[in-house]
């Protein structure tokens, strides 16, 4: 029997999931794939070496094998820190104004694939189906294919693709998406990143491109490019909700608030995800409604991320900044209006706050998907629920129709949204929730993996 063979940048052992949001929403969604299919995750250790050795570390824990290699620190400044997460991450989150262009960065991102390549190659046998994961990692399949193997190789990009118009200012953008198209399926998270992506293809590179399959043609090699909406794994989160930890995490939040509506945002502390701007949303909302200062508390979860990139210390600093400007100014003996906590949380905490939480502010400026979207949905009590203030740039406003949808960039409209979610009377609140609940339970992390496997198995298969 093929066993499936996951690689991504990192990987995380199922007793890690959770515990600090590190990895985001990657790593609960591959844990379940994994299990299901007799599975081994391969991806970079975390840790730093002297030299690379090319040495792998392999372990089992809770049915899922791991191995792991180490990288040098140049491999961890340039491939990592550099291409991955200062060239390519704001790019694709469409902001160019802090991509870094830099020649070693992408040297260095070409050297590590190969080592990927080359470690990963001898745990793949013939049959076996392989999944590589997000853009770190984008030109895997290529390499891969250099050193032989002929088996079913697919991609997925958890993060947006961005418009031709954006993605041309990349050097060498042309080798990129040649690379790419040594996979044999590649999967986006909307219809409308898919579309960049072939946009690309037949203006750019001229392949010939069927809009309505994703099927690309281009150098005699054939790729199928296609939309899988990744969801969350909605029968653990459930559990998790039920258990004793998140009724106590629930209640302490519940007893913080003093009778006010509290407002739940939970993010990465990241750029892409808009939380200066969302706390200028909430300045403009007390601003414009200030009898109502004493009706709402808004609890900000952001643990830090990427500290070694520059703009990520920045957001750090620009949002402690604006945290302390609205406190100071409108905090009373009893009410800080703002509270900014970051560090991490068990899922089982989280659903605790989610449920409590009447309302959750999700407003990156863009996003691939966003599965704090969903899981504040999953968390909610059905007889009272929570309203969701969802950003139109998230790719999970394609399918949360219902939420209330908002333009991120926007204080006013950002105010005026979080007024409409103060006030919703039950029966609108429920009537939106029973159409969201409808997605979140059924488009879950299980099926997403499933669709992905049983199209990269068979799709294209001549
Ligand atoms: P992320 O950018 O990390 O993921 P997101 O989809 O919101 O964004 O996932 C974050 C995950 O981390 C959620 O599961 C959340 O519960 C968890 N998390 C956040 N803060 C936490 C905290 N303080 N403690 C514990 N857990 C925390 C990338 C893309 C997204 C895409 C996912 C999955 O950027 O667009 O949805 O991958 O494909």
């Amino acid at each position: 029997m093929s066993k499936l063979v996951v690689i991504s940048n990192r990987v995380a052992v199922p007793k890690a999931r959770g515990v600090a949001g590190a990895q985001g929403g990657l790593a609960g969604a591959l844990n379940s794939a994994l299990k299901e299919h007799r599975g081994i995750w391969f991806g970079w250790s975390g840790e730093e070496c002297e030299e690379y050795t090319g040495s792998i570390n392999i372990q089992r824990t809770d049915g899922v094998t791991t191995a792991t290699m180490d990288l040098p620190k140049q491999d961890v400044d340039e491939y990592y820190n550099g291409y991955a997460n200062s060239t390519l991450w704001p790019l694709f989150h469409y902001r160019i104004d802090l991509t870094e262009y830099e020649r070693e960065f992408g040297k260095g991102y070409e050297r590590v694939n190969e080592r990927f390549a080359e470690s990963a190659a001898p745990l793949i046998e013939p049959d076996d189906l392989v999944w590589v994961h997000d853009y770190h990692l984008l030109p895997l399949g290529e390499r891969l294919r250099a050193r032989g193997l002929n088996n079913r190789i697919g991609f997925f990009l958890h993060i947006p693709w961005p418009p031709t118009r954006l993605f041309v200012s990349l050097p060498f953008h042309e080798r990129l998406v040649e690379t790419m198209l040594h996979y044999d399926v590649l999967g986006f998270q909307t219809g409308e990143w898919l579309e960049s992506f072939l946009h690309y293809c037949r203006k750019e590179l001229g392949a010939t491109v069927d809009e309505v399959t994703g099927r690309v043609e281009y150098g005699g090699r054939v790729t199928y490019a296609k939309a899988y909406p990744i969801g969350i794994d909605f029968a653990h989160l459930t559990e998790q909700g039920k258990t004793e930890e998140a009724k106590i995490a629930g209640e302490k939040l519940l007893a913080s608030t003093r009778h006010r509506t509290a407002a739940i945002g939970v993010d990465r502390l990241d750029y892409s995800k808009g939380l200066p701007e969302r706390i200028d949303g909430i300045a403009r909302f007390f601003d414009q409604n200030p009898e109502r200062v004493r009706d709402l508390i808004y609890i900000q979860i952001a643990p830090p991320s990427r500290e070694d990139v520059e703009s990520y210390q920045k957001i750090r600093k620009e949002l402690e900044q604006k945290t302390g400007e609205i406190n100071g100014a409108r905090s009373e003996v009893d009410i800080v209006p703002i509270r900014y906590v970051n560090r991490g949380h068990s899922l089982a905490e989280l659903c605790g706050f989610y449920r409590t939480a009447k309302i959750c502010l999700v407003t990156p400026l863009r996003d691939g998907m966003n599965l704090v979207a969903k899981e504040y949905i999953a968390a909610q009590d059905p007889e009272d629920p929570g309203v969701l203030v969802l950003s139109r740039f998230a790719g999970a406003a394609q399918q949360m129709e219902e939420a209330v949808l908002v333009n991120p960039h926007s204080p006013d409209d950002l105010s005026h949204a979080i007024k409409t979610a103060l006030d919703m009377p039950l029966k609108e609140r429920k009537r939106r929730y029973e159409a969201l609940i409808k997605t979140v339970r059924d488009d879950n992390v299980q099926d997403w993996t499933k669709n992905f496997a049983d199209d990269l198995a068979l799709l294209g298969k001549e």
